[in-house]
């Protein structure tokens, strides 16, 4: 006979710009157990001038990954559900079937440069946007990449009945259901910042037809079980936050008090707060604050700073790049053995978007401002970690600022978070402590959500209650490295 079980199990697709993971996560006895069961890595495919993403594959290795999810399970124990959440911006336009009608690219791809120039260069229409989404005009945002589309192929409004974002695709794939989850959405700079609707006006600015659109659900939703996958036949798909930021703050053990910053460090430093309301005057503007959706009613308003792509794309121009995990510690006490750096890098530099090499990119910048260009790739790696801790460091004074809030803490989850001269950096330059939480961030948001449609756990804060006593952690204190 099957034992019969009292924990929960449900898988966690988490998608990134580099790699991507399916996890299992066990609920047991208010604990976590979590299971890698598999990774992939991603990449953008350059095809002629155009940057686009192997959709496909993807959802070969989802699925590939689900199949393991359920084969990992004790005999007779079923994964109840399954929550999707990806980077944020892309989509994939459908058919009334579902059949995608046009490629997807990715949103480093330049094509929307020349809608960005035209829209930061009216002041009054930025301004009414803002207002209206909460999101600063960037370069990757869902709205210029839409508007591109639309100018360039207008056929595309007709053919295409549907816009569904990355998580809302895969939602669809798992469960036949086309829907649009808030927090994903609110990434597009095409949602009401204070109704979490749609916001028409913002869609008419863009060219982009409210047809594709539906509702924004609000995160927690069911939507059925997943079809056309024999060992999943009893799963159910919970939309949770789509976003992989939303997720990986949700699972970020913050201060009930609000006194903590958040730092999601991946292939984007994502620097932020929680909050009842958006941030939204001049200054959130000009300081390029993006007032998340939570898909639950509440902001985190937060900043995109560059992030580890300077060093990931940096790395691949030397063939000592490191590839295993002593090798990358190798790397980083190599760097940390060096004196800081007397200059940064202006880590906001757009040249940093999207180049052909990141490390003449970099040197451009330097020989620009007249200084010495760093000598190795450990010159290089101390070079970007102190330039990315004075990044986050510049967010932190202007969300403090801007919210009239004291922050006493910097909390950072993601890869950049087990690397120790981003933290002591951070941490230096912010002069608060970093609190460095060995967590897989947006996987465990994740599954938070999924736990609490489930009424496996009550809410957020009372999952993160029990995620902190798990939780390995390292606090390094500014001024001490
Ligand atoms: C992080 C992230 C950021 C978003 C960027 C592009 O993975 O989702 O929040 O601004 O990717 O989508």
């Amino acid at each position: 006979m099957p034992r019969k079980s009292t924990s929960v199990h449900c898988a966690a697709v988490d998608l990134g710009a580099t790699s991507g993971r399916v996890m299992v996560g066990t609920w047991s006895h208010h604990r976590l157990e979590l299971k890698e069961v598999h990774r992939f890595p991603n990449a953008v495919r350059q095809v002629g001038d155009n940057a686009y993403w192997d959709i496909a594959g993807l959802w070969e290795q989802v699925q590939q990954g689900l199949d393991l999810a359920a084969k990992s399970l004790p005999e007779g124990d079923i994964l109840a559900s399954v929550g999707v959440d990806t980077w944020g911006v892309d989509y994939v336009l459908v058919d009334q079937t579902g059949r995608a009608v046009y490629p997807t690219h990715a949103y480093r791809d330049d094509r929307t440069q020349a809608g960005l120039s035209s829209l930061v260069a009216d002041p009054k229409i930025l301004r009414k946007i803002y207002r209206a989404t909460g999101i600063p005009a960037i370069f990757l945002n869902s709205s210029l990449q839409l508007a591109e589309t639309v100018a360039t192929h207008p056929a595309i409004t007709t053919i295409a009945k549907r816009c569904l974002f990355l998580p809302d695709y895969f939602n669809f794939l798992l469960s036949g259901k086309m829907t649009n989850g808030q927090s994903i959405a609110g990434t597009a700079q095409l949602l009401n910042v204070k109704t979490g609707g749609w916001s028409r006006s913002t869609l008419k600015h863009f060219g982009v037809p409210a047809g594709w659109f539906t509702p924004p659900l609000t995160s927690g939703t069911g939507l059925g079980r997943v079809r056309d996958m024999p060992a999943l036949k009893r799963t159910r798909v919970i939309a949770v936050p789509g976003h992989d930021t939303t997720c990986a703050y949700d699972a970020i053990p913050a201060a009930a008090d609000g006194t903590d910053i958040l730092l999601s460090s991946g292939t984007w430093s994502l620097v932020g707060m929680e909050n009842d309301r958006p941030l939204l005057n001049d200054g959130a503007i000009a300081a390029r604050v993006a007032n998340d959706q939570t898909g639950r009613g509440d902001y985190r308003p937060l900043v995109n700073v560059i992030g580890l792509w300077l060093l990931e794309e940096t790395l691949k121009e030397f063939k000592a790049r490191p590839q295993k995990a002593a090798e990358w510690t190798k790397l980083i006490n190599a760097a940390r053995a060096l004196p800081a750096s007397e200059h940064l890098l202006d880590v906001t530099d757009s040249a940093f978007g999207n180049p052909t090499s990141m490390r003449r990119a970099i040197d451009q910048q330097l020989k620009r401002r007249r200084l010495k260009l760093p000598r190795d790739l450990a010159a290089y790696t101390r070079l970007i970690c102190d330039s990315l801790g004075q990044g986050h460091a510049d967010v932190i004074a202007n969300l403090t600022k801007l919210s009239g809030r004291t922050f006493k803490r910097i909390i950072m989850v993601g890869g950049g978070a087990q690397n120790a001269l981003l933290c002591q950096a951070t941490a230096n330059a912010a002069g608060l402590p970093v609190l460095s939480c060995q967590l897989e961030g947006s996987a465990v948001g994740n599954m938070a959500n999924q736990l609490i449609a489930l009424k496996a756990v009550k809410d957020l804060p009372e999952f993160r209650r029990h995620l902190t006593k798990q939780l390995k952690s390292k606090t390094y204190q500014p001024g001490t490295g």
